[in-house]
């Protein structure tokens, strides 16, 4: 039996959707992350206080994209979220990595420095806001070749991706609005029932 320890969150979204896109059956533990994540039962299972977490018969792992691959490694027997091609796997992971050590961050840190209560801090604000529209410059570049996902065929790598950029499209952010690839990959991935099941997680 699979547990995943989410809360209303996109780091989180990348396991359900993940786990939807498998059809798996999984038991949802969800926190609220107003300090349930500093409790010694949920350290005990990531010692770095955030979701997502997963628990597969006792395997527990942390770390979004390290959830990803293990659900595709142990339960994606025919490619639905990782190629069997050893190309176009690796190309997922890339695309895996690069969203997890910069747009993952570069938004959590800008989403933080909006929601600060009182005086906000206006230099994060804009070296964030900087850094979150140079990468969907990158993005723009990288989708503007003609492909429909980020490494080939659909993959983890579109899911690392979508609950961030999914919340940007909704914020109306400037700097995606005029990315025309992007907004398209965004409606693309969207669409799938999967993703749309995987986003209402926890209810
Ligand atoms: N690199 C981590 C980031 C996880 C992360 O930042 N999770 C946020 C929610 S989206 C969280 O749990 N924050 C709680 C906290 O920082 O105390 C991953 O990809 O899993």
């Amino acid at each position: 039996m699979i547990t995943l320890y989410t809360a209303s969150a996109p780091n989180g979204r990348k396991a359900s959707i993940a786990l939807e896109e498998l059809g798996l059956e999984y038991r949802v533990e969800a926190l609220t992350l107003d300090g349930a994540q500093f409790e010694p039962e949920f350290l005990a299972l990531n010692p770095n206080n955030k979701i997502p977490v997963i628990d597969d018969d006792g395997q527990v792992i942390w770390e979004s994209g390290a959830i990803l691959l293990h659900l595709a490694e142990r339960y994606d027997g025919d490619g639905r979220i990782l190629s069997k091609d050893a190309r176009e796997r690796m190309l997922a992971i890339q695309y895996s990595f690069f969203q997890a050590a910069n747009l993952g961050p570069a938004l959590g840190r800008l989403g933080q420095a909006l929601r600060k209560e009182g005086e906000k801090n206006q230099e994060m604000i804009e070296i964030f806001s900087k850094e979150a529209t140079r990468l969907l410059g990158a993005l723009e570049s990288i989708l503007g070749d003609g492909r429909a996902f980020l490494a080939g065929p659909y993959s983890i790598a579109d899911i690392m991706h979508y609950p961030w950029l999914s919340i940007v499209q909704n914020l109306k952010f400037p700097a995606l609005m005029e990315r025309e690839h992007v907004v398209a990959w965004i409606d693309r991935i969207g669409e799938r029932p999967a993703v749309q099941r995987g986003m209402a997680v926890p209810k």
